[in-house]
Parts: structure tokens; sequence; C-alpha cells
């Protein structure tokens, strides 16, 4: 029964991505805080496509070839670039139609390190509904891919991961075997009441609540704003057609 079925696992962190790679076909890039997040509100607002690109060496390089570029490292914005990570930096009438350039301190590397070999999306807590019918939609074989912090496992990202399954397995199509996979399931049960507050204590909340960025995180985790899918086609990240 279980083996006519697609697979969904967790690897929580990019370090770890070695580990799980080869079995997928679709890898979903998680940053809720805030990068995937960012970049969906960014094609939400009309961006017409976002190059990720790994190092602030990467983004000058296609600001002095005329780009806008934002640029994030541990939530501020990297001298001398216009914006960085905010969700809010991207909803405004200059970025439509316009082939943007990101760097943050996670969500694009992970992002990078995914579309070497699979077929990538990028998911958000904003996304989280039109993730989930479009791996239903469209099943294959899963990886949801945590962007953690700085190699280490983050709880947002988890919880995220966690939701994507636990609706996946739900219909019937997917099967999971990791223990990855079930803890976050665990954890996304645990924090689905509140997601403000579950992770009132977490790193990376206390992170940009320290750089009085309440308001992003607010956002970043409120469910289903958009049903942007965006994939990585050719070096960037487009807007999904329509699939349904
Ligand atoms: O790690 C990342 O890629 C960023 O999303 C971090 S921050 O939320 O912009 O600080």
């Amino acid at each position: 029964m279980d083996d006519q079925k697609f697979r969904v696992e967790v690897c929580f962190s990019p370090e770890e991505f070695d580990l799980y790679e080869q079995e997928y076909t679709t890898v979903v890039a998680i940053d809720v805080l805030r990068a995937t997040t960012a970049i969906c509100a960014a094609f939400d607002h009309g961006a017409e496509a976002i190059i990720p690109v790994s190092t602030v060496e990467e983004a000058r390089d296609y600001q002095s070839r005329g780009y806008m570029v934002g640029a994030e490292r541990n939530g501020k914005v990297v001298e001398g670039f216009d914006f960085g990570n905010s969700p809010f930096s991207y909803m405004k009438e200059e970025i439509r139609g316009k082939t943007l350039v990101l760097t943050t301190t996670n969500g694009t590397k992970a992002i990078n390190k995914a579309a070497q070999k699979h077929e990538v999306l990028v998911g958000s807590l904003i996304n989280l509904q039109a993730i989930i019918d479009y791996l239903i939609a469209t099943p294959s074989d899963v990886l949801l891919l945590a962007s953690g912090w700085q190699g280490k496992f983050n709880l947002e990202d988890s919880i995220c991961a966690g939701a994507i399954t636990e609706s996946l397995l739900e219909s019937g199509k997917y099967m999971s075997d990791e223990d990855s996979t079930i803890a976050a399931v665990f954890l996304f049960q645990k924090a689905s009441v509140n997601y403000f507050g579950f992770l009132k204590a977490s790193s990376h909340r206390r992170r940009l609540h320290n750089l009085n960025l309440n308001e992003d995180v607010k956002y970043c985790l409120t469910p289903n704003l958009t049903r942007v899918i965006p994939v990585y086609r050719e070096g960037k990240l487009v807007k999904m057609e329509p699939w349904q």
C-alpha cells in the first residue's frame, strides 16, 4: 500500500541536505522568517523574477549592473543596499515588473543548494495552502527543506514543514518515514493554535524583536495571504503559472 504513495520528508537544515537529496524530485525551500515570505510577497506584488544569490559579492556585482538588489545579513540591511529582507520592502510600485536580486543569511543559500539538482518551490506560511494544494494535485517525492539558522535547526521553518506534511499525509497520496518528519508534524500541531505565541522564545523571533521587526514577524506568521508559488527556473525564481 505504502509503496504506491509518494514520499514527503522534512530536512531540518541545509547542512543535512546531502543526506536526503537524491531520493526526491521536488524540494520546497522554507525560510518563514523572512526570506521565503519576502519572496512570496514580492511576487504577490508584481515582481517579475528574483535571482537568489548566496554572497554579498554576487549581489554587489548585480547592483553594479543596474539591478534592484536586496541584501540582508543577521537581520539587517547590508550597507550599500537599498533594502534587505523585509516583506514590506517588496510591496512597492517600483518592484512591479522587475527582475530583482536577493541575498539573505540562510534562505537564498538554501534555495541555491536545492536548485543544483531539483525542482525547487518556495514555501512559507503566507502561501501555505497554495503549496499544499499544488503538491496534492501534482504529487511527487517531496523534500521540505528548512533553511534554519546558519546551519542549525530552527522552529519556524520546521513548523511550516510540519503543516505541509500533515496535509499531504491526510490526502492519502503521501507517506513518510523519517523521525524529522514526525517531529515537524508534532511541532506544527503544538504551534498552530498561536504561531506568534508559540514562537515567542524562539531565537530568530528574539533576534528580529531586538531589531524592532515585530510587524515583519506578524506578517510572516500569517497563513494564506497569497496563492503565489515561486518556482526556480534557469537561475531565477519566477511565479508558477496557474496550474488548476
Ligand atoms: O536567514 C535568512 O535568510 C533571513 O530570512 C534572515 S532575516 O529574517 O532576514 O533576519
